[in-house]
């Protein structure tokens, strides 16, 4: 133990973007130690930015950050409008920065006060990604060199373009765009339905049985679209395909499942046990995709992957540019300790963004580890990152041939 540390004395809220928005919680304790939490919210950084400014921080001060728990129950249940995007990235801030903080006091990284590894190391997987058929083989054999051993792939399609996860020039996928406004993209799901099979097919043929293959459709086929799709796919032996349908409407997976033995990974969208209730208690999914951030934080996470473990379905956090260097951290401390953890996304970062974020997780070998600095291992360099100020920057929207707004 460090010392007598019972009181939150400062929680400042750091926005910054260096190449992209990143919202960051610095959560300081009487006795001068710091936890670091991630509050980023893509398209949306400055909401979460005052939630926390403007109505949670006042609560912290003076709160004994050994609470991580009460904090949680308190931000949550203490509010009466709660869930949502804005008001869960907000706790889980909280949540990662008294974790962080509870690993310090204790000298432990915070997998360690989880219950301990369960495992040496945590799969990963990553994107390749390619404008057409061979660009994406090309990409997969990139990717594969680096030693990945898990792949989602995505290409474009003819007569579109642009597409959901794809660049051209090999560049790597970003989809938020700077700018005052989204761009607008143009989607045709049959053009999608005509191509993505062959691709993925061709995927499959070239990288051999023993690769793990994801697909994401990103929430843009019908039911009925989507259980054609899965059929299709079966000889493909995806690791799974994700988000096939738009997450609002969870009846439908019944009728998907009932088509269908590809699995299903959902939820990089949904905030809280609840939305995950129906699809985990009635078998509708084999992957939970919540990200750390976006569902409240380690603890409510961790609540999630227990629901889902006598079902049998696997937590598979969500793990894109817009999760940040901490909550990527703070994944695979869960990923370390909780025994349904299945793989975890990970797009990596383009090195500014490690400087900005420097941290102990380690990459190697298609796997992530935590590292074994106390608590998360991960930080802000404030100095750095004062040099890069928030630019507004959007998600793209998408419509259809026709003109009409669809889901992007
Ligand atoms: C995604 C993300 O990583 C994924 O599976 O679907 O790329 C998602 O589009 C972004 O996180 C949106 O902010
Ligand atoms: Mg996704």
């Amino acid at each position: 133990m460090t010392g007598n540390v019972d009181k939150i004395v400062s929680a400042q809220v750091i926005v910054c973007s260096p190449g992209r928005n990143f919202v960051t919680l610095k959560i300081t304790t009487d006795d001068g130690l710091v936890g670091w939490g991630d509050a980023t919210l893509n398209g949306r950084e400055l909401s979460v930015a005052s939630y926390l400014r403007d109505h949670v921080a006042p609560l912290l001060i003076g709160r004994d950050p050994a609470r991580i728990e009460d904090t949680w129950q308190y931000l949550y249940r203490g509010v009466y409008w709660r869930r949502g995007p804005v008001t869960m990235a907000a706790i889980g801030a909280v949540d990662v920065a008294l974790w962080d903080i509870k690993g310090k006091v204790t000298g432990q990284p915070v997998y360690q006060l989880l219950g301990g590894a369960v495992r040496d190391r945590i799969l990963s997987y990553t994107h390749a990604t390619g404008w057409d058929i061979p660009a994406l083989l090309d990409s997969l054999d990139e990717k594969k060199a680096l030693g990945f051993q898990a792949l989602r792939a995505q290409t474009g399609v003819p007569g579109l373009d642009t597409v959901y996860g794809v660049t051209k020039g090999g560049k790597p996928y970003e989809p938020a765009g700077r700018g005052a406004a989204p761009i607008e993209e143009v989607w045709d799901t049959d053009a999608y339905l005509r191509y993505a099979p062959k691709a993925l097919a061709a995927a499959r043929e070239h990288v051999g049985p023993e690769l793990k293959l994801l697909h994401d459709a990103h929430h843009r086929l019908t039911p009925n679209q989507a259980a054609r799709l899965g059929k299709s796919l079966e000889a493909v032996d995806l690791f799974w395909l994700e988000d096939v349908t738009p997450a609002e409407n969870q009846e439908v997976l019944r009728h998907i499942r009932a088509h269908t033995t590809v699995p299903l990974a959902i939820g990089e969208v949904f905030n809280t046990v609840w939305e995950f209730q129906t699809l985990i208690t009635e078998q509708l999914i084999d992957f939970v995709r919540a990200a750390v951030s976006h569902a409240g934080g380690i603890s409510p996470l961790r609540r999630i992957a227990a629901l889902a473990d006598p079902w049998q379905i696997k937590l598979a956090p969500h793990g894109p540019s817009d999760i940040s260097p901490i909550a990527l951290g703070a994944s695979t401390h869960i990923g370390l300790s909780t025994p349904n953890f299945a793989i975890q996304e990970y797009m990596g970062y383009p090195d500014l963004t490690n400087e900005v974020f420097p941290h102990s997780w380690s990459y190697a070998d298609g796997h992530l580890h935590p590292g074994d600095q106390p608590g998360i291992g991960v930080e802000l360099d404030e100095a750095l990152a004062a040099k890069f100020p928030y630019e507004p920057a959007y998600l793209p929207v998408a419509r259809r041939v026709d003109g009409s707004m669809t889901d992007w």
